[in-house]
């Protein structure tokens, strides 16, 4: 911890001679004037935040990850043979393993492939397309920088029929209108015969979706604070992660998890750019959506973005699904 703190004084003094990300500075601008105050999740993914997401993919609590990969190791190498997938382009390519089980059905199926990765970070693009060339030799990799939440463009000639996929559970972070632009951008990218391949955290007893997002280890708790590291060092603001406390609860009504940082003190933090940012006693920034779903919602915003669900397939459990679209 003490580590953590000295070098992000070392960052903090360096931000103060870069030239901040306009954009992030609009968006946190916006967020933290606003009567709930609010700060995307994308905010949580430095090298640490990531490092950090990476540990509470592995915590008992977090059956997302865990169920997810059965279900694409168990469905992928049947559904690819089916479809005869020659192409997979991957939104937010995060976790490569998860791209791993795909790919590697693909190989099997009898297609060297083209692999498409869409990610914010160039160099973790760089870093994984590199490694995927050595590990799959004949397959094509042409990854794509590009924020998804924003827009992105794949190639137009990748072979056909081809496969997107956007694992995880992330779309539960879009609010539904975001969800659905994000889900109309893909269906506007694909040919009659591609598919869309999601996967979705689903609905069910309060405790356990609770549980995830507590974990008795902190992991999540740190990760939460650690955004407002990444705004001190982005930013150079002078937030003190430790005056903010982890709350992560789950809103009935719209069915989402809700990640919270509650200012623990009255307190007045310094954004350079923004001016003085003042926090009453009790008072929340929100960091994070994760919105949950059953069949029935993903079908409605699937076909609000002009896909039709073609396949849905839970775990036995019912906590997760993979969920495949077809332009409708
Ligand atoms: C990567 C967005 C799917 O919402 O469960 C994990 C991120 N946040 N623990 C999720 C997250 C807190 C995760 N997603």
């Amino acid at each position: 911890m003490l580590e953590r703190q000295k070098s992000t004084r070392i960052g903090t003094t360096v931000a103060a001679y870069r030239q901040p990300n306009p954009r992030m500075l609009a968006e946190v601008a916006a967020g933290l004037s606003a009567p709930q105050k609010e700060l995307p999740p994308k905010y949580f993914y430095d090298h640490r935040g990531s490092e950090l997401f990476e540990e509470i993919t592995g915590l008992p609590e977090y059956y997302p990850t865990r169920t997810e990969r059965a279900l694409l190791k168990s469905w992928m190498p049947h559904l690819i043979a089916e479809l005869g997938s020659r192409t997979l382009v991957e939104l937010g390519a995060g976790s490569a393993e998860k791209s791993r089980i795909i790919l590697s059905a693909m190989r099997a199926a009898g297609s060297a492939g083209v692999y498409v990765p869409i990610d914010v970070s160039a160099s973790f693009l760089t870093e994984t397309a590199s490694r995927l060339r050595r590990e799959y030799p004949g397959l094509t990799v042409e990854p794509v920088v590009a924020d998804i939440a924003e827009d992105f463009s794949p190639p137009s000639d990748l072979p056909s029929p081809a496969l997107y996929a956007f694992l995880g559970g992330t779309i539960g972070n879009f609010y539904p209108p975001a969800a659905i632009r994000l889900l109309g951008r893909v269906r506007a990218a694909m040919r009659a015969n591609d598919r869309f391949l999601m996967g979705v955290d689903l609905r069910k007893d309060v405790r356990r979706v609770e549980a995830a997002y507590n974990d008795s280890q902190g992991v999540t708790a740190e990760f939460n604070r650690n955004m407002l590291l990444v705004l001190n060092d982005e930013l150079g603001s002078d937030f003190d992660p430790a005056s903010f406390e982890h709350r992560a609860f789950y809103e009935p009504v719209n069915h989402r998890i809700e990640m919270h940082l509650v200012s623990t003190l009255e307190q007045e933090v310094q954004v350079p750019g923004i001016g003085l940012v003042h926090f009453g006693k009790g008072e929340s920034i929100r960091t994070e959506i994760s919105c949950k779903h059953d069949r029935s919602s993903v079908t409605e915003l699937f076909s609000a973005a002009g896909l039709r669900l073609e396949s849905w397939r839970p775990d036995p459990e019912v906590l997760f699904a993979l969920a495949v679209g077809v332009r409708g």
